[in-house]
C-alpha cells in the first residue's frame, strides 16, 4: 500500500470491527486476523505509517479481557507472517498501534442492533415497508441517546485522546454508518484535524431521512458535517446527502460542486468507488484448497454441458434473495428445457440473526428453496443448492466456474462480490447485475441488468446471460476484468489520500 506518509500526519482510524480479533483455544489465546478488502488495504497503509492507531470495538469476550490488561486499552499487532500480539520489545516486521473500545453490553446492543442495525441500515437500502413498519416509540428514542450517541461518545472519546496524543493534529479516518456522530465531536475538540468519514452503504434522498425523528435526523446529519470530506461509493448518494443537508437542516449548498457550507467551513461530498485486491484474489484462487472445491463443484454442477446460477451474499434482507429464487423458478416455468440443465448455487453467510427481521428473512429463504425445489426436481436432481456458510475458498471456486453470477439487491453501497468474479472467473461467467447495486455504475455496460423488484424481468435477463453467444461473454468478461484491475482497492484509498491533500491545501 501506500508506502509514504500521505498528510505528514499521523494517522487515527476509526471502524467497528478492526484488524484483528482475539479468541481463545486449547492452546490459549489466538489472535485472527480480521477478514475483507477494506481491512486489508486500511492495514496496508496502517503498517506503513510510523504513527497511526486505529481504534475499533472490542468485539469478542476475549478482546475484552485484552483491553484490560493494557494501558488505553491500546496494542501493537506485529500483522505478518502471522498476526500476533507485541508483548514486549520492538515488532521485526509490519505491525498496526490498535485501541480496543469496551462499550457497557446493554448500550452497544442498542447501538448496534437497535439503532445501527436495522435502524439506520433499513432506511439507508430502503427496506421499510412504511405501512406498518418502522413503529418508533419511547424505546427506540432511549436506545438511541443510551445507546447509539453513548457509543459514538465513548468512540469520540477515544480517536480524540489519540489525536491529542499526537499533538491535536491528525488525520482522522472514519467508517459507515456506526459512527455518524463522531465526526462533529472529535472536530469540536481538536479543530486542527483533518476528517473524512466513509458511508459504505447507499445515501438515499431526504424523504427517506424523515422516516426518523426530525431531532435524530438532524443530529445524524450534523454529526457526519463535522468532516471536511464525506465519502460515498457513487455520485447518486453523494447528491442525495447534499440534498438532505439542504432540505433537512436549510444549509447553503452546491449540488454542482457537492459542497456544504457549515458556519465558516465547507464540508465536501465526494465519491470513490470501493474495490477489491485483485492480487490477494488471484493468490486465493492459486491455493490447492480452492483447486479441490473446484473440481468438486465441476463434477456437481457442470458434467454434460450443464451450466450454473451462482449468488454468494449474507443472508441480509437488501440483498433480495426470495425474489432471485421466485425469478429462478419462473425461468424454470417458462423455459422447461433448462430444468435439469441449469442448477443455481447460493452460498450464503448468515447474518445479524439477532435481528428479528434476518431471522425471519433466512425462514422465508428456506422455504421459496423448499418450493422450486419440489416443483422443479428432475431424475432425482434438486435445482437450487442452498448452503449456508462461511467459506471464502468455497466461494472463489464458485466465482470461478460459474456461468452467472446474480446480485439482484434492492439497494447496495457497491457490491464486491460482483467485482470479485469479474476478477476470478474463467468461463465467460455473465454479471447479472441489479441496476441498485454501486457497482452497476462502474460495470453495467459489462453486465446483464437486473430490476430488482420485477420477477419476470429477472427471469428474462438470467435467461439472455445462459443463452448469450460465448464470445460475447467472454468479451464482456475481458472488459469488466480490465475495469476492476485497474481501478483497485488500492486507488480507493490513495484517491481519498490526493483529494485530502488537496484540500488541507498541502498541494
Ligand atoms: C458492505 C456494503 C459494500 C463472501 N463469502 C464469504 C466472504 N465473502 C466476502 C465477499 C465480499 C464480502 O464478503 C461481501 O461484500 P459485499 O460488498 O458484497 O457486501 P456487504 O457485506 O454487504 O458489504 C457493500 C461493502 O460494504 C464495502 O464497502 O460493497 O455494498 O453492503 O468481499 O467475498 N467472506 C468470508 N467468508 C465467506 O464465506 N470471510
Amino acid at each position: 500500500m501506500s508506502d509514504f506518509n500521505p498528510l505528514n500526519l499521523p494517522l487515527v482510524l476509526l471502524s467497528n470491527r478492526g484488524p484483528v480479533s482475539f479468541d481463545r483455544d486449547t492452546t490459549g489465546r489466538t489472535v485472527g486476523r480480521g477478514a475483507g478488502g477494506l481491512v486489508s488495504a486500511l492495514s496496508g497503509l496502517a503498517e506503513h505509517l510510523d504513527d497511526a492507531v486505529w481504534v475499533c470495538g472490542a468485539a469478542s469476550e476475549e478482546d475484552t479481557a485484552v483491553a484490560g490488561e493494557n494501558p488505553d486499552s491500546s496494542i501493537v499487532v506485529q500483522t505478518h507472517p502471522q498476526p500476533h500480539l507485541i508483548v514486549d520489545g520492538e515488532p521485526d516486521g509490519p505491525a498496526i498501534r490498535v485501541r480496543l473500545v469496551v462499550t457497557d453490553p446493554t448500550a452497544y446492543a442498542d447501538f448496534y442492533s437497535v439503532w445501527s442495525n436495522p435502524i439506520l441500515w433499513f432506511i439507508q437500502h430502503g427496506l421499510y415497508g412504511r405501512s406498518l413498519s418502522p413503529v418508533l416509540t419511547q424505546a427506540e428514542h432511549d436506545a438511541f441517546e443510551n445507546g447509539y450517541a453513548a457509543v459514538n461518545r465513548a468512540y469520540a472519546d477515544a480517536v480524540v485522546s489519540e489525536v491529542r496524543a499526537r499533538g491535536g493534529k491528525a488525520l482522522v479516518l472514519l467508517q459507515d454508518y456506526h459512527f455518524y456522530l463522531v465526526a462533529d465531536w472529535v472536530r469540536e475538540q481538536c479543530p486542527d484535524v483533518v476528517l473524512t468519514h466513509f458511508v459504505h452503504i447507499p445515501w438515499p434522498g431526504p424523504d427517506e431521512w424523515r422516516i426518523l425523528p426530525e431531532d435524530i435526523r438532524q443530529r445524524l446529519l450534523r454529526g457526519l458535517l463535522g468532516s471536511d470530506v464525506v465519502g460515498f461509493h457513487t455520485r447518486r448518494y453523494a447528491r442525495n446527502f447534499v440534498l438532505c443537508a439542504a432540505e433537512l437542516l436549510g444549509l447553503p449548498v452546491d449540488l454542482e460542486r457537492l459542497t456544504v457550507t457549515v458556519g465558516d467551513r465547507v464540508v465536501r461530498a465526494r465519491y470513490y468507488p470501493i474495490s477489491v485486491d485483485p492480487a490477494a484474489l488471484d493468490a486465493t484462487q492459486a491455493s490447492g484448497e480452492v483447486a479441490a472445491h473446484v473440481a468438486m463443484l465441476r463434477y456437481l454442477f457442470l458434467d454434460h454441458d450443464r451450466q450454473l446460477i451462482l449468488r454468494v451474499d449474507r443472508t441480509d434482507p437488501s440483498k433480495n434473495v426470495v425474489r432471485g429464487f421466485i425469478a429462478f423458478g419462473i425461468l424454470l416455468d417458462q423455459h422447461p428445457e433448462l430444468v435439469g440443465k441449469v442448477s443455481f448455487l447460493a452460498l450464503l453467510q448468515p447474518s445479524r440473526t439477532d435481528v428479528p427481521e434476518y431471522a425471519d428473512y433466512i425462514a422465508l429463504i428456506g422455504g421459496v428453496v423448499a418450493e422450486i425445489n419440489a416443483r422443479h426436481t428432475k431424475e432425482g436432481r434438486q435445482p437450487i443448492d442452498l448452503r449456508m456458510v462461511e467459506d471464502f475458498p468455497l466461494a472463489v471456486a464458485a466465482y470461478s466456474i460459474c456461468d452467472v453470477l446474480i446480485v439482484n439487491a434492492i439497494a447496495d453501497g457497491m457490491n464486491l462480490v460482483a467485482k470479485e468474479v469479474a476478477v476470478v472467473n474463467r468461463r465467460g461467467g455473465v454479471l447479472a447485475l441489479s441496476e441498485m447495486a454501486g457497482a452497476h455504475e462502474e460495470l453495467g455496460e459489462f453486465a446483464v441488468t437486473l430490476q430488482p423488484f420485477d420477477v419476470q424481468q429477472m427471469a428474462d435477463a438470467l435467461y439472455t446471460a445462459l443463452t448469450m453467444p460465448m464470445e460475447e461473454r467472454h468479451r464482456r468478461l475481458a472488459a469488466a476484468a480490465e475495469q476492476v484491475r485497474t481501478h483497485d482497492v488500492r486507488r480507493w484509498l490513495d484517491d481519498q489520500v490526493v483529494d485530502l491533500r488537496r484540500i488541507a491545501g498541502f498541494v
